[in-house]
């Protein structure tokens, strides 16, 4: 079958999501048990098990599954990368970063358990992510070079050329959003982005939302098809696809931010449209950024056309629920 053929169009992502998610959610509910000491792992367990769309993991089984290999050697990297995206969430919601007080309804870890606490469970959740992956992978049968590898790959992506790197220009930006002419080392190379009042051109804010977000997709992705035992040309085109999708991600996160906050409260300019962060609606306009949205998930599609159509099917329908997804 080819993608767009009926076996494709059928596949109902709902149950897949719904079904894998509560496989992931027993498998973090095993790995994170309650423990001695309770402080620490009552506020892990907290953040990790309380909701959450739960796509990290599931990117990383489908991706595994989509070179072939099971669900069961797909767990552990989906569970690091659910532990590891968890970590970055309650670092962001902290005084000194976000300083929000809700995530997913629920009150943030250091509004439940203190700034202390969340910041050594966010600790104990980034070690314990590469822990479960070296102890349980080989068990289910990964070979110990694809297990180092995976690891590798989930390192890397929340790092200091990863999640970091996205977090510290990002906060660069907002600290100097007013200055002009300011000189960032990007990518080893002096990039002079000058900061024209509220202006941050796109190759700025797309290495922030590569690296804030996309990157940590991509790693769960192609950890997954590391483990599911993936040639390199197909771990690449994994790759390529989750880069895609990881971008669509952020990008339909700010058009939402501008519909829905529109729709709420019965205005025709969004939040984001008047706020002071550089979103894409504002650079592109909302109809500029619904095309480039288009234009990933066309070229997310193209990567999967390489592969057998059936077994692409969750990527290709989890690359068009992020893309038409409403919340
Ligand atoms: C300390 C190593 C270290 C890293 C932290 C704070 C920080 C550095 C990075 C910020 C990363 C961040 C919060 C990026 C935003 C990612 C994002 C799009 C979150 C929302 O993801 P969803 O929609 O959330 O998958 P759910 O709730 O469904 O899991």
């Amino acid at each position: 079958p080819e993608l767009g053929s009926p076996v494709v169009e059928r596949f109902d992502l709902k149950e897949y999501m719904a079904e894998k998610g509560r496989r992931v959610n027993e498998a973090l509910e095993l790995a994170v048990p309650l423990r001695y000491p309770e402080l620490i792992h009552r506020s892990m367990r907290h953040s990790l098990l309380g909701g959450g769309k739960r796509v990290r993991p599931l990117l990383a089984i489908a991706a595994c599954e989509l070179v072939g290999g099971c669900e069961a050697a797909a767990m552990p990297v989906a569970c690091a990368a659910e532990m590891l995206h968890t970590m970055s969430l309650i670092h962001d919601d902290l005084p000194c970063m976000d300083n929000d007080a809700l995530r997913r309804g629920q009150p943030t870890n250091h509004v439940l358990f203190g700034e202390e606490t969340a910041i050594l469970a966010a600790i104990a959740l980034h070690s314990f992510a590469f822990e479960h992956v070296a102890a349980s992978a080989s068990r289910v049968g990964v070979a110990p070079e694809r297990v180092v590898r995976a690891i590798l790959e989930l390192s890397n992506s929340v790092g200091s050329e990863g999640l970091v790197a996205g977090q510290v220009i990002n906060q660069s930006i907002n600290q100097f959003q007013n200055l002009r002419g300011i000189i960032f080392l990007l990518n080893s190379q002096i990039v002079d982005i000058s900061c024209e009042g509220k202006e941050v051109d796109m190759g700025v804010l797309e290495y922030i939302h590569i690296h804030k977000t996309a990157r940590l997709l991509e790693a769960a992705a192609v950890s997954g098809a590391i483990v599911g035992g993936g040639e390199e040309a197909e771990v690449e085109r994994v790759r390529r696809y989750a880069r895609s999708v990881g971008l669509l991600f952020q990008v339909v996160d700010d058009i939402l931010d501008v519909t829905k906050t529109s729709e709420e409260l019965g205005k025709t300019a969004g939040k984001d449209l008047a706020s002071d962060k550089t979103t894409y609606p504002k650079l592109l306009g909302l109809d500029g950024a619904r095309e480039f949205a288009h234009t990933l998930v066309l070229q997310a599609e193209g990567e999967l056309a390489a592969f057998d159509a059936a077994r692409a099917a969750p990527l290709y329908h989890l690359a068009r629920f992020i893309a038409y997804r409403h919340n």
